[in-house]
């Protein structure tokens, strides 16, 4: 049995040796320079970089379990990130890292080195600007899952995908960390800034309005198998420079809802406005900022509206699909479910587990306490109101109005 025939959790020396035996790109090269760098719960990230030569590339390897040992998910995640990225590189070209290889058995995925590129996340909060942005990740959804939708794809074929792309540990990770537990306050897992205690008791934990509209998009995460996703499209799977978008780490993809994507986006580029507004230096460069993401956000979702049209209107081959008003009705229910979408990420982000940056970096207890509740009295409006908010100007109206 050679030393990679079977899986074990590799550290950066191992990592080494795999990657010149295993990786055709590094079969010429001298020494090679290994980094861990994942800063994500669930895997192990390598960036293996050959310096004589100036190539490198980025090994994702999965364990059984999370990085943090509080679940085991299996291997499969690996499996079905290797075919998205590859997949969302056909269908959205550029807008994907280049998949290099897929090893099974170790459970690595080899793709691009993305160094050149920025976590999106950490730009926004330093308020850089990205003018391709909303209309990079409009085309991105849109040509993503437009394929993959019922009345254009096969019934047939579809069926076989969403076996192919049922995700259930991953799944399970979403219906309890967006879904569920921001609502039920569970002990251990929800996570209440305690200035916001009362606030958060009161707009979130008792507020049974609002529990029921969270459960009945629960519903639809659960069952509505609309179209292929990426699951998990937030600002920090999202690379970037200026002439360039990037999106990675699609293990959380299955057949949901499309809504899921585009409300994730959104929601994250609430957090850097809302962050700008109230915790950066009030100057020309936050002005700009300011001027930028608002303009990202409405272009993103009107964009994103017109191309979807436009492309269904060219793929859909099922006659009931082509039936004028469907695919306006279809648009509909996938910007309701964005909207609410876009609430329950900013919810989750401020009381769940994972907390980002954004707003828990924000230092001024005052500033970040005040931040927060102006985000979940805007998120509670995208979830209630979530048929009501059908434009880009929508959003804007209701967070910054
Ligand atoms: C246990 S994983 C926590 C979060 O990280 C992932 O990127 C997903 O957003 C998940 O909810
Ligand atoms: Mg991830």
């Amino acid at each position: 049995m050679g030393r990679f025939d079977s899986h074990f959790r590799m550290d950066e020396k191992d990592v080494e040796e795999y990657a010149r035996l295993r990786l055709s790109l590094f079969k010429d090269s001298g020494p090679l320079e290994v980094r861990e760098i994942g800063d994500g719960n669930i895997n192990y990230v390598f960036r293996v970089a050959d310096r004589e030569r100036g190539i490198s590339a980025i090994i994702k390897h999965a364990d059984r379990g999370t990085r943090s040992g509080s679940r085991i998910l299996g291997f499969d995640r690996n499996r079905i990130e290797a075919e998205i990225l590859k997949l969302e590189g056909e269908l959205a070209p550029g807008l994907a890292p280049q998949v290099y290889d897929y090893d099974p058995v170790m459970a690595c995925v080899a793709m691009e080195d993305l160094s050149d590129h920025r976590i999106l996340r950490y730009a926004l909060i330093d308020r850089e600007i990205f003018p391709r942005l909303a209309q990079d990740m409009a085309s991105f959804v849109a040509r993503t899952t437009v394929p993959t939708l019922d009345m254009v794809m096969a019934p047939e074929e579809k069926k076989v995908l969403v076996q192919r792309y049922t995700n259930p540990a991953l799944c399970a990770i979403t219906e309890q960390l967006v879904y569920t537990e921001p609502y039920t306050n569970r002990p251990g897992r929800t996570k209440v800034f305690p200035p916001n205690a009362e606030f958060m008791g009161q707009e979130l934990f008792a507020d049974m309005e609002l529990r029921l509209e969270v459960a009945k998009l629960k519903y639809s995460f659960m069952n509505d198998a609309q179209a292929l996703i990426h699951g998990d499209l937030h600002s920090g799977s999202i690379f970037v420079k200026i002439d360039s978008t990037k999106v990675i780490d699609p293990e959380f993809a299955y057949f949901g809802p499309i809504g899921y994507d585009l409300g994730n986006f959104l929601g994250n580029l609430c957090f850097a406005r809302v962050r700008a507004q109230a915790a950066a230096p009030q100057d020309e460069k936050t002005e700009a900022f300011l001027a930028w993401i608002d303009g990202c956000m409405v272009e993103t979702v009107d964009r994103f509206s017109e191309l979807f049209l436009e492309l269904f209107a060219e793929k859909a081959v099922d006659p009931m699909g082509r039936t004028p008003g469907y695919a306006k009705w279809l648009l509909d229910r996938i910007l309701s479910d964005t909207a609410g979408v876009a609430g329950l990420e900013m919810i989750r982000r401020i009381v769940g587990v994972a907390q980002v940056r954004d707003i828990a970096g924000i230092e001024d207890a005052g500033i970040r306490a005040s931040a927060e509740r102006v985000l979940v009295l805007a998120a509670k409006r995208f979830i209630v109101d979530r048929d009501t908010h059908r434009r880009g100007k929508d959003y804007l109206a209701t967070l910054v109005e």
